[in-house]
């Protein structure tokens, strides 16, 4: 049997599609909450191989997702470089600001191989539970924010609305901001490669914040260091598919999807499904989009928009998700509903 996930990324329209969440694993889950606890901070349930593979299967075992996500973060990357990260309790994540070539040279990536051992060591313990618990047609997807997204964070120093520091670095010191890029591509090329080793079977790219460049600075650094990415993963590992979440791409994305070589991209809560099926070519699979929020509203609000997108990727390879990561205020029911509501279709 071909797993659903992997017939819809090799180009096959399977009804109902598969399904997955953004932030399955998480603070919505009770489960989650215990072991979060127990792990003591966010790092170090990252880096806990056995809590951070329990973390991965737990809303499997709750929902029978056609994917489980690796428990991770996409600023252990900048993490394992030498960087510095802290998750400041209620505040996001807190980094130091990235400014000089100085800074830039001392990001070590010979370091992030031996730091990135604990996740790497998650990927195996997620496979092997995986058999254990016979979940047969649940594919595993492994992950790194896109190089773009990930600079934005170490520019600014966490996160922010407008990521004005990290846009004026781009046009105003483009050698340094190029030199941060070049270093992102490679050690993503590295990480995500040990991933699927280690028995990842899909990458996925997030691209959160791609939606505040302008069209010329998007194909610089967004399009090319994605296309890099998948060229490079494509080298290594024909068989493996990419998904590309180009976060509020808006008008770009089915520039994206035809130039960076991407097996499916991830459609943010404001794409129209429709307008979607029409611009993105058909060998492109299409993942999303219901609003977090519809979600959480539940009831014929949600089940509307579940319709609509539905009908937008009826006859082509699409995955069904959110169009971003599930909020925590999010009943464990309210989850079991939509689950229902997608396969009973
Ligand atoms: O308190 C907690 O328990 C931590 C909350 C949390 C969780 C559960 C964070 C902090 N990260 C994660 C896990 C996570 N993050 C996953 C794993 C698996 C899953 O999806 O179930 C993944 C894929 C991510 C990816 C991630 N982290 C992104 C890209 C997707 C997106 O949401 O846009 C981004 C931008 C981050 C950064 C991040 N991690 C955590 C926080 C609070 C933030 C900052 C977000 C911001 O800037 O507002």
């Amino acid at each position: 049997m071909t797993k659903p996930l992997l017939h819809v990324l090799s180009g096959n329209a399977v009804w109902p599609p598969p399904l997955w969440l953004m932030r399955q694993a998480g603070r919505y889950l009770p489960e989650y909450r215990a072991i979060r606890a127990q792990a003591g901070d966010f790092i170090s349930l990252c880096t806990a191989p056995e809590l951070a593979a329990e973390a991965t299967l737990q809303p499997i075992r709750r929902y029978g997702f056609d994917a489980a996500i690796l428990f991770s973060d996409i600023l252990m990357v900048p993490w394992a470089l030498g960087h510095g990260l802290r998750f400041a309790e209620g505040e996001g994540p807190v980094l130091p600001k990235l400014r000089t070539v100085a800074d830039v040279d001392a990001l070590n990536i010979d370091r992030m191989v031996r730091e990135m051992a604990p996740i790497i060591e998650t990927v195996r313990r997620v496979r092997v539970g995986m058999a254990r618990e016979g979940f047969d047609r649940t594919t595993l997807i492994g992950f790194a924010g896109s190089p773009f997204t990930v600079a934005c964070y170490m520019i600014e120093g966490g996160g922010s609305k407008d990521f004005a520091a990290t846009r004026l670095m781009a046009y105003g010191e483009p050698l340094l901001f190029q030199r941060l890029m070049d270093v992102l591509v490679e050690a993503t090329v590295i990480y995500v490669s040990a991933q699927i080793e280690a028995g990842a079977e899909v990458a996925m790219l997030f691209d959160s914040w791609a939606g505040v460049l302008s069209p010329s600075l998007f194909r610089a650094h967004v399009i090319a260091p994605t296309r890099r990415i998948t060229a490079a993963l494509k080298a290594r590992f024909p068989d493996v598919p990419v998904i590309g979440f180009p976060r509020l791409a808006g008008p770009m994305l089915a520039e994206y999807a035809t130039a960076t070589g991407v097996d499916a991209v991830g459609m943010d809560t404001s794409v129209d499904p429709v307008r979607a099926a029409a611009e993105v070519p058909a060998h492109v699979a299409l993942q999303g989009n219901l609003d977090p929020m519809a979600l959480l509203a539940g009831g014929a609000a949600m089940a509307d928009e579940v319709r609509n997108i539905l009908r937008a990727v009826r006859g082509r390879p699409a995955i069904f998700n959110l169009g971003h990561g599930i909020v925590p205020q999010t009943k464990p029911e309210q989850v079991a509903e939509l689950v229902e509501l997608i396969r009973a279709t």
